[in-house]
């Protein structure tokens, strides 16, 4: 594996720096404050609230109705690793937007994920429309473990080859996701108000509260 991680490595090296002061894994570490939720049927629902003409709230067995994509993307924690090409399967908030199925308000310029246990993460509005946020359900193929957000996470990462401003740091992904809400103004999350980054671009290496 070492060696494999080596190879991948100087490749990429080669390639140009998709990975600003960080280290390669092969491995998917679990990151998270608290304990790993149970998933119950029966009343775990999924709701959009907030700066939306009309809210909305969804069953797991709607929220699997809803459109459905893949992307391809590597992802950077804030802890310095870095994975590259990761597949993630699940719903885009502009395949929501674009079916009808939500229509945003224009002053909506943040949004605030919700999940298990009060745990939130806050994100610009421009992020959640980006190519590389998802309400992920699936990862390389499967359902998600529990330690890495079954049923629903927030997943956003960065596109080979391309630097984006909406490229941010894993953290910013919020496991066990239970809505979204959209705002006017931004608020911190769980990490941010422990003194992380309100902005977390990868590029920029935003990782701590100035
Ligand atoms: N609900 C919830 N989601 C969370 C966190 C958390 O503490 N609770 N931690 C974040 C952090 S700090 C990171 S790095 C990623 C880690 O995701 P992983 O465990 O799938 O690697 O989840 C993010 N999402
Ligand atoms: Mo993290």
């Amino acid at each position: 594996m070492e060696s494999e991680r080596r190879t991948l490595e100087e490749r990429i090296k080669r390639e140009g720096d998709r990975k600003p002061g960080q280290a390669l894994t092969l491995k998917f570490p679990v990151l998270h404050y608290g304990p790993v939720p149970r998933f119950d049927l029966s009343t775990w629902d999924f709701r959009i609230w907030g700066l939306v003409e009309t809210e909305r709230r969804w069953t797991w067995e709607e929220f699997n109705q809803l459109p459905r994509r893949k992307v391809m993307m590597d992802i950077h924690c804030v802890t310095r690793w870095s994975k590259f090409d990761t597949v993630w399967e699940g719903v885009h908030v502009r395949d929501l937007i674009e079916s009808g199925l939500i229509k945003i308000k224009p002053e909506a310029r943040f949004v605030l994920q919700y999940a298990e246990y009060g745990f939130t993460a806050n994100v610009p509005l421009q992020v959640v429309l980006s190519e590389t946020f998802l309400l992920a359900t699936h990862y390389d193929g499967q359902p998600l473990t529990p330690e890495h957000g079954y049923p629903v996470r927030g997943v956003i990462g960065a596109l080979a080859g391309r630097r984006a401003e909406t490229d941010l740091y894993l953290w910013k992904g919020a496991k066990w996701l239970r809505g979204l809400e959209f705002r006017a103004t931004d608020t911190p999350g769980f990490w941010e108000e422990a003194g992380y980054s309100m902005t977390a671009n990868v590029w920029r290496e935003e990782r701590f509260r100035a």
